[in-house]
C-alpha cells in the first residue's frame, strides 16, 4: 500500500497497560463525533473520543485534494444545536472549501472544549462485548484501553478509501496520491504530467484544479458522471435571507425535508409541463448550481420514474455537447449508464470545460480499459502513458468499509460483525445491530446517512441516541439491543423504499458496486430524513419498539416488533390525510362526500396522457349513461375494457378514477370505457348493478363503432367497481351473453359480512373505515336484499365464470372478503390469479403516481387483462403521439 495511504499518528504518552473507564467511547472526530462528545457530556456521561487521525475534522482532515469543497451549500452543511453557533460563525462561500471546514470544526471543538477528552493518533485495534460486565472492551493502539458502557461508531459513511485495484501500482517510479489521503503539506504539480484515475466527485473537483497546475493531464473515466456548475460565490442571498429571517423555522423545515435542506415537495409532474415551461425549469436549476434544487425541484417524477428522469439527463447531455468543443470528447463524457440522481451526482467549477485545454486529455477506459501501471506510466489496452504522478480519486468502500475494515467487532456470543454483515449490513434504523448491544452508529447504513444533508441527518442520530442513554439510565436500564424482529422489519421496510427510487437501477457505491466482491444492495435508506425521523419518534413513543432493554434490578422490557409494515409512500399518504384531520366522509352526508371528493381529486397528480379520451353516453339500465372511453396511442382497433370505477356504489362516477384509466390503458394497449353508473341513495341496489351489466352489453354490441375488436370484451373495477364487474360476470353467464374474456377485481366487496378479521384489524386507521362500509352498505342495499349475489357475489354460484384476477390489499377492511371470493372462485373451477399485495392499504392501486410501490401491481393486472383476452402479456414500446403532446 503506497505510503499516502498510512495516516500519520502522534504518539500518546498513555500506558497501554491501563484501562480508562467511561460510560461512552467515541470513534471518529468529524462532524458526528463532535457533536456526540458534547451531547454526552450534556447528558452527564463520562465519554472519551478515539481519533486516528493528529487532530479534528474526520473526512475533512483527510480529503485535502486540491478542489475539495463540500457539494451542500454550507449554511445547509452546518450543525444547528446551538443558534448562538450559528450566529458566531460565518461562512465566506456558497460552498466551503475544505480549509473553512476544517477551521470550522475546529472552532466548534474549541468552543465546547472537546479536545480534552479527544484521543488524537488512536485507532482501534478491536472491540469486544464483555456479557459479564456489560461492557465494550476496547483496544487501541495507542495508550490505554477503554471500558465503556456504550460504543458509538462516528466513523463517516466515506473515510475508509478503496485500494486502486490495478496491477502493477507499486512498480510505478513516479509519485502517487489519493484523494482522500492527500498529503497535508500540499503536492507541487506545477511541470508534471499528471494522470487522474476515476470521476467521481473528489476526481471532478480535483480536475480541474490539477489541469491549472500540470504540465499534461491525462484522466482516465471508467464511467461518466453528471456534473453541474457549483456557480460558487458568496451565499446566496435569497438562501441566506431565509435562514437569518427565521432560522428556528428554516432549520425545521430541513429536518422535515425528504433531503435535509429545506426544498418544498414537488406536486407537478413532467408531462404536465410543455417543452418549453420544462426547459425554463432546468435553465433556473442550472443557473442555481444546487444538487438538491436539481435533483427534487424540477418534477416530481424526476426520481421515481425512468421516463420523467431521461428528460433531465437528456438535458444535462445537451449542456455537456454545449460546453466540451470535441464531440468524441463530449460524447465519452456524457453518462449513459444510469438515471441522473441514481449514482451522486457532482457539483463542478469548470469540469467540461477543462476538457477544452490543450493540455488535458481523456482516455475512455469502457473502449481502452487499464491494462496494469508500469514503472513510468499507466498502459491501456491501445496505448502506454508515460506519467510523472498518478492520482488515484477512486473513492471508498463506502457505508460499511470504515466499520468493517478498521477492527474487528465481536459482539454478543462472540459474534464478529464481519460475519454478521457477511451478505450486506444488517441494521435497525441503521443505528443499531442485533446481537450487538449498546453498540451505535451515526449514519450507519439503513439511514439516511449519505442520501442527506449529513449534518441535519448528525444531529438527528447523535440527539436521538443520546436521549435514549439518558432515559435508559433514568429508567435503570443497562443495555440496548434491537431484535431480530425488528431487524429484519427494517430490511423490509429498506426493501420497500429502494423499489420507489432510482437508486437500484445504477451500480455505485451507494449499492455497494464500486468494490470487487462487496455484497450488493442500495445500503442508504432512501425513504427521505423527514420520514425516517418520524419513524425513529414512533419507535420510542412505542415504548422502544424493537428493542431489549435490561438492567441489574429491573425486569427486561421488549415491546418486540416491526415499526413499519405498511409501503413507505402508504404511509406518507395515510400520514397526510391524517394531517388533513379530515370529519368522516360518513358524516357529510352523500353529496357533501361527492362534493369532497371531487376537490380531494383535483389535487393528486395528473393521469399520464394516453391516445385519445373521449366523452360519451351508452344505454344502461333505466336509461342514458354517461362514459369515459380511454384508448392507447396505437393503431387499433383494441380489445375492450369495462371499467367501474369506486366509491361504496354512492361516490365517484366515470372520471373518478381517471389517472387509474389512463394506467392501465397505457399498461394493456386496450381501451378503457369507464361507466358513469347510477348511485345511491337515489338509486338503490339492484340499480349499479343492472346498470353495470347493461352498460357491459351495450359497448360489446358497440365495440366495433368504438374502435374495439369484435368479439369478448373483457370487465374490470376497483371497490364498490370490483363488486359490479364480479356481478356482471354472473349476469352475463346467466342472462346469455355478452361474452366476457376475463375479469380484473381491485380490492373488490364481494360480501354483505362484516365479522371477517380484516373488518376487525384495519377497521379504522387505513382510510376506508367499516363505519364508512356501514354507511355504504344501508345508502346502497336494504339488509333484507344484502344476501342476493347481484351485491353479494360470493354467495352466487360461481362455476362457468370467466378468468379472473383477484387483487387484495393487507391493511383493507375489505381483503378479506376479496381473498375469500378469489378462493371461492378456484374452488369452482374458474382459473384465478392472487395478488395479495402487502403492506397496501384500499386506494394503493388507484393512487397512481402517489403510490408508486403500486407500480409492480398494475404491471400485473395489466399482464393479466392480456392474457385473458389472449395478448402476450408485455406490451411494445412506448407510443409516440399522444393526447397531452396534442394539447
Ligand atoms: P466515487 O464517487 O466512488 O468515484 C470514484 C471514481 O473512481 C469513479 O469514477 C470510479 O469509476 C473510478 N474508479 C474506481 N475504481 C477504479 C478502477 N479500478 N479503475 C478505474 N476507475 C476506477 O468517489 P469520490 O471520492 O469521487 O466521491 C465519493 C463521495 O465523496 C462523493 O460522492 C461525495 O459524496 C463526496 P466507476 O464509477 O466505479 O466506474
Amino acid at each position: 500500500m503506497p505510503e499516502a495511504m498510512v495516516a500519520s499518528r502522534a504518539s500518546d504518552s498513555a500506558s497501554s497497560a491501563t484501562t480508562q473507564t467511561v460510560d461512552a467511547a467515541v470513534v471518529g472526530a468529524g462532524f458526528a463525533g463532535l457533536y456526540l462528545l458534547h451531547r454526552l457530556r450534556k447528558a452527564g456521561f463520562s465519554a472519551v473520543l478515539l481519533e486516528e487521525a493528529g487532530d479534528v475534522g474526520g473526512t475533512w482532515y483527510w480529503n485535502r485534494y486540491p478542489g475539495a469543497r463540500c457539494d451542500i451549500q454550507t449554511i445547509d452543511y452546518s450543525y444547528s444545536f446551538d443558534p448562538e453557533l450559528e450566529t458566531a460563525w460565518k461562512w465566506s462561500e456558497k460552498y466551503a472549501t475544505q480549509p473553512e471546514i476544517l477551521r470550522y470544526l475546529g472552532f466548534v471543538a474549541d468552543r465546547y472544549d472537546l479536545r480534552r477528552d479527544i484521543r488524537f493518533g488512536t485507532k482501534v485495534t478491536s472491540a469486544t462485548w464483555d456479557q459479564a460486565v456489560q461492557r465494550w472492551q476496547i483496544e487501541t493502539d495507542n495508550g490505554a484501553k477503554v471500558s465503556c458502557r456504550y460504543y458509538i461508531m462516528a466513523t463517516g459513511c466515506l473515510s475508509a478509501p478503496k485500494p486502486p485495484e490495478i496491477d502493477g501500482v507499486k512498480d510505478f517510479k513516479g509519485e502517487v496520491y489519493f484523494t482522500g489521503r492527500w498529503p497535508h503539506e500540499g503536492v507541487k504539480l506545477a511541470g508534471k504530467r499528471v494522470a487522474v484515475i476515476g470521476t467521481g466527485s473528489s476526481g471532478i473537483q480535483a480536475i480541474p484544479m490539477i489541469a491549472q497546475e500540470a504540465a499534461q493531464l491525462t484522466v482516465f473515466q471508467r464511467t461518466p458522471n453528471f456534473a453541474l456548475p457549483a456557480h460558487n460565490g458568496a451565499p446566496p442571498a435569497d438562501r441566506l435571507g431565509a435562514l437569518e429571517g427565521d432560522r428556528a423555522a428554516y432549520r425545521e423545515q430541513a429536518r422535515l425535508s425528504m433531503a435535509g435542506v429545506p426544498w418544498p415537495q414537488q406536486t407537478v409532474v413532467s408531462w404536465q409541463l410543455s417543452d418549453a415551461e420544462r426547459r425554463e425549469r432546468f435553465e433556473a436549476a442550472w443557473a442555481a448550481g444546487d444538487l438538491v434544487y436539481i435533483l427534487t425541484q424540477l418534477w416530481a417524477d424526476q426520481g421515481v420514474d425512468v421516463d420523467g428522469n431521461k428528460i433531465v439527463a437528456d438535458l444535462i447531455r445537451e449542456k455537456i455537447r454545449g460546453i466540451v468543443k470535441d464531440p468524441e470528447t463530449a460524447a465519452a463524457l456524457s453518462p449513459h449508464d444510469h438515471p441522473f440522481g441514481a449514482k451522486r451526482p457532482c457539483l463542478d467549477t469548470n469540469y467540461y470545460a477543462t476538457y477544452n485545454r490543450p493540455n488535458v486529455t481523456l482516455v475512455n477506459l469502457r473502449q481502452e480499459p487499464i491494462r496494469a501501471i508500469a514503472a513510468t506510466g499507466i498502459t491501456t489496452d491501445t496505448r502506454s502513458f508515460d506519467v510523472d504522478v498518478i492520482v488515484f480519486a477512486t473513492g471508498f468502500d463506502a457505508m460499511t468499509g470504515a466499520m468493517l475494515a478498521v477492527h474487528p467487532i465481536t459482539g454478543r456470543d462472540g459474534k464478529a460483525l464481519s460475519d454478521v454483515w457477511a451478505n450486506g449490513p444488517q441494521t435497525y434504523l441503521g443505528l443499531t445491530i442485533a446481537g450487538f448491544p449498546n453498540l451505535f452508529m451515526i449514519t450507519g447504513p439503513g439511514s439516511p446517512s449519505v442520501l442527506s444533508n449529513m449534518a441535519v441527518s448528525i444531529e438527528q442520530h447523535v440527539d436521538w441516541v443520546v436521549d435514549q442513554l439518558a432515559a435508559l439510565r433514568d429508567a435503570g436500564f443497562t443495555t440496548m439491543e434491537a431484535t431480530e424482529t425488528a431487524q429484519a422489519g427494517w430490511a423490509q421496510h429498506m426493501a420497500d423504499c429502494a423499489m420507489l427510487t432510482l437508486h437500484r437501477l445504477a451500480n455505485t457505491w451507494y449499492t455497494g458496486a464500486n468494490v470487487p466482491g462487496k455484497a450488493q444492495g442500495v445500503m442508504p435508506y432512501t425513504g427521505g430524513v423527514g420520514p425516517y425521523r418520524s419513524i425513529c419518534d414512533e419507535v420510542v413513543a412505542s415504548g422502544m419498539l424493537g428493542f431489549r432493554l435490561t438492567g441489574p434490578n429491573i425486569a427486561e422490557q421488549c415491546n418486540d416488533g416491526e415499526v413499519v409494515r405498511l409501503q413507505p409512500d402508504v404511509r406518507l399518504v395515510l400520514g397526510l390525510l391524517a394531517q388533513m384531520n379530515l370529519p368522516p366522509l360518513e358524516t357529510m352526508g352523500a353529496q357533501g362526500a361527492r362534493d369532497f371528493i371531487t376537490e380531494f381529486n383535483k389535487g393528486r397528480p395528473a393521469g399520464r396522457p394516453v391516445g385519445e379520451v373521449g366523452d360519451g353516453v351508452l344505454l344502461g339500465a333505466d336509461g342514458p349513461l354517461q362514459y369515459k372511453l380511454y384508448r392507447p396511442a396505437t393503431p387499433g382497433p383494441h380489445p375492450i375494457v369495462v371499467y367501474f370505477h369506486g366509491g361504496g356504489w354512492v361516490l365517484g362516477d366515470q372520471q373518478s378514477d381517471d389517472p387509474f384509466c389512463r394506467d392501465m390503458c397505457r399498461r394493456t394497449d386496450m381501451i378503457f370505457v369507464s361507466v358513469g353508473y347510477r348511485h345511491a341513495p337515489e338509486h338503490r341496489f339492484p340499480a349499479a348493478a343492472e346498470d353495470g351489466y347493461a352498460a357491459t352489453r351495450w359497448i360489446a354490441d358497440h365495440a366495433a363503432e368504438l374502435g374495439g375488436t369484435p368479439g369478448p370484451v373483457l370487465v374490470a373495477g376497483w371497490s364498490a367497481g370490483g363488486n359490479i364487474a364480479a356481478v356482471t360476470c354472473q349476469l352475463a353467464r346467466d342472462r346469455g351473453g355478452p361474452e366476457i374474456a376475463g375479469q380484473l377485481l381491485v380490492c373488490p366487496v364481494t360480501d354483505c359480512s362484516f365479522d371477517r378479521a380484516s373488518y376487525i384489524d384495519n377497521a379504522t386507521n387505513y382510510f376506508v373505515t367499516r363505519g364508512l362500509m356501514f354507511w355504504f352498505w344501508d345508502l346502497y342495499c336494504s339488509p333484507a336484499d344484502r344476501t342476493d349475489p347481484r351485491v353479494s357475489p360470493l354467495r352466487g354460484k360461481l362455476a362457468g365464470l370467466p378468468p379472473a384476477f383477484v387483487t387484495t390489499c393487507e391493511f383493507d377492511p375489505l381483503r378479506d372478503e376479496g381473498i375469500a371470493y378469489a378462493e371461492a372462485l378456484a374452488a369452482a373451477g374458474v382459473p384465478v390469479e392472487q395478488l395479495k399485495a402487502r403492506g397496501h392499504f384500499h386506494s394503493s392501486f388507484t393512487m397512481v403516481d402517489m403510490v408508486i410501490t403500486g407500480v409492480p401491481g398494475r404491471i400485473k393486472m395489466a399482464e393479466a387483462l392480456r392474457r385473458f383476452a389472449g395478448l402476450p402479456p408485455e406490451v411494445k414500446p412506448a407510443p409516440q403521439k399522444l393526447e397531452a403532446a396534442a394539447s
